[in-house]
């Protein structure tokens, strides 16, 4: 088998996110990985499958999918074509090109590019590299897990992570399950305002969100892949689905880079945030996360969607 394009990131533990939940908490850094998010597992392993012969990918995104797209494709020597609404960052478009991807930029939130990209995939005869709804994806997102379990000595009290599309999730779920950690439940998390995981749980079946008014843009899908949806009604794994606001997310991104030296986006934010604003305290206390919880492992997926300017920018815009 080819060699993955991903890397086994750092397992960190985090003294004062420690000192703040009371139980040892565990940073799996997937900021560190080639294109800045957990997206270049799942999206390394679906090209390696799909695009070997391919004159050229195409992927939509929010920004991250893309940034995996463009990377893994600048290594196969394959042209990338990436699909960004207009809410995208124009650093991330920069950041984007700098990979030696052509950046399209189509219709307002993911949804509109995604369509544009399926598209393109059927004119131009591109092959189609989706960012969240794929079992390939989420085949290479398990092995964040795989990778955990083979350093961490006791099995995690719980997992946090942000959800978006759901590709992160379903990967996280099938890893768990592959590890044999099946009763470990996973604190998935979202924004308001980009929450069509928790609207769909809520309602008992898939919902379109009309609109993403989050600023947590890597979050913003309409409507979450149908296999989160179902893991979710199944109840193999256990799965809390929270939300928090835009300035709960953009807080824990600035304590998150105060405190870990590390800046992350606001859709990576949303599961920190679980941590800083005392929510995982509250879930302990309504009985709905073990106390005392074993160790907590967080996904830091990442995302290449911020730098000084930007943070500065949503502060301002978020009046934080
Ligand atoms: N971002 C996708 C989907 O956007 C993208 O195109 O990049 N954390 C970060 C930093 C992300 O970029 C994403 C997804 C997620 C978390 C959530 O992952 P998902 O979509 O697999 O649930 C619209």
């Amino acid at each position: 088998m080819a060699r993955p394009f991903h890397l086994n990131t750092p397992l960190l533990e985090s003294v004062s996110m420690t000192q703040r939940v009371g139980t040892p908490v565990f940073l799996k850094m997937e900021n560190s990985q080639p294109s800045g998010s957990f997206k270049i597992r799942g999206i390394g392993h679906l090209c390696q499958q799909l695009a070997t012969d391919s004159k050229g990918v195409v992927c939509s995104s929010g920004g991250n999918a893309g940034m995996a797209a463009a990377y893994v494709a600048r290594k196969m020597c394959v042209p990338a074509t990436i699909v960004v609404p207009s809410s995208t960052p124009q650093l991330v478009v920069q950041r984007l090109r700098d990979q030696g991807a052509t950046v399209n930029i189509t219709g307002k939130v993911w949804d509109d590019a995604n369509t544009e990209a399926l598209r393109l995939a059927e004119t131009e005869g591109l092959t189609y590299v989706p960012p969240f709804d794929h079992p390939l994806l989420w085949q290479g997102h398990s092995t964040v897990i795989s990778e955990v379990a083979a350093s961490l000595e006791e099995k995690p009290g719980a997992v946090l992570l942000s959800v978006g599309g759901g590709g992160l999730l379903c990967g996280v779920i099938q890893g768990l399950k592959d590890v044999g950690w099946t009763d470990v439940p996973v604190i998935a998390m979202e924004t308001v305002g980009a929450d069509c995981f928790n609207a769909a749980v809520k309602a008992g079946r898939l919902v379109t969100l009309d609109d993403i008014t989050s600023e947590a843009k890597c979050l913003g899908a309409k409507t979450v892949c149908r296999k989160a949806f179902e893991f979710s009604q199944s109840g193999e794994i256990s799965i809390i689905s929270e939300l928090v606001t835009d300035q709960q997310a953009l807080s824990a991104v600035e304590t998150f880079l105060d405190e870990e030296r590390v800046l992350v986006e606001m859709a990576c934010g949303a599961a920190l945030a679980a941590v800083y604003s005392g929510l995982l305290h509250t879930l302990q206390d309504e009985g709905r996360l073990p106390a005392p919880l074993g160790p907590l492992l967080v996904i830091v997926c990442g995302g290449s969607s911020v730098d000084m300017e930007q943070l500065s920018h949503l502060k301002h815009k978020l009046h934080t």
